[in-house]
């Protein structure tokens, strides 16, 4: 089955951002008066919980039980979530960057004509900022779906925002590719059917991505050529949609 559809994972795939997440946070924390901070190793841990909303709720149960048991806990977190969303919007607006090989790629597919797709924990609000701030407010009506936290209940590893991309392209798993830099992006998605690409991220280096097609750590550009840490670029110095289309094809040659 030929490569139909591309869908794209956001945070860490198209910006390599959990630090900007990570302030917005801890300046959310500050503000509220609360005495927490999550350092690079504690919020390298907090990302096995996706969704901010839900990793606050999982780190107060860890950390405050007695605060988590009390009523309007659910308020509590919405809301310093949302104050959270506030100050990461800030620091969008003050300067953000696509990993390399994300907007070739996406320019790539929209001029072959070839659907895409966003599959996203975070909140569309924060997927129209970044996709504004980098590529222009017009990008976003490009993409067949955009799949984001608030439409589903179950979040990655589970296969719900991947469904929801691939109810929105009208295609198969099968019949498309995924881009993802989390184990937990790529567990959603091949449960979904998607095969999956992995561009490694500042918070991922460790993770276990067997069952991908390919891990590279970037899509690379021609003058900053991509590494392959699993799988083969055949010869070319970055990911271009040929070498996406060959890697999908391994599948259907495969089955
Ligand atoms: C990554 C996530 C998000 C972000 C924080 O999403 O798990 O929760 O870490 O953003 P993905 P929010 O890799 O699926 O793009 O606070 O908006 O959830």
């Amino acid at each position: 089955m030929a490569l139909q559809g591309l869908i794209w994972d956001v945070d860490g795939t198209l910006v390599d951002n959990e630090e900007h997440h990570r302030e917005a946070f801890n300046a959310a924390f500050t503000a509220a008066g609360l005495d927490w901070h999550w350092d690079r190793a504690t919020y390298q841990e907090l990302l096995g919980v996706t969704g901010g909303r839900e990793r606050i709720a999982h780190f107060v149960h860890a950390r405050d039980p007695e605060r988590a048991a009390r009523s309007g806990f659910d308020d509590f977190v919405r809301e310093l979530h949302a104050d959270k969303t506030r100050r990461y919007g800030a620091l969008l607006d003050a300067g953000v960057e696509l990993r390399p090989g994300v907007a070739r790629l996406i320019d790539a597919a929209l001029h072959a004509g070839l659907p895409q797709a966003i599959a996203t924990t975070t909140s569309r609000v924060n997927v129209e900022r970044l996709l504004a701030r980098t590529l222009g407010e017009q990008v976003l009506g490009r993409f067949a779906a955009v799949a984001t936290g608030e439409l589903v209940t179950a979040k990655k590893p589970a296969p719900d925002l991947y469904l929801v991309a691939l109810e929105g392209l009208g295609l198969a798993g099968g019949a498309c590719l995924a881009i993802e830099d989390t184990a937990l992006g790529l567990r959603a998605a091949r449960a979904a059917g998607v095969p999956v690409v992995i561009t490694v991220s500042r918070y991922s280096g460790d993770d276990d991505f067997s069952g991908a097609l390919a891990v590279v750590d970037s899509l690379g550009e021609v003058d900053a050529p991509a590494r392959a840490l699993s799988g083969s670029l055949r010869d070319k110095p970055c990911v271009d949609l040929k070498l996406l289309s060959d890697w999908h094809d391994e599948i259907s040659n495969f089955n």
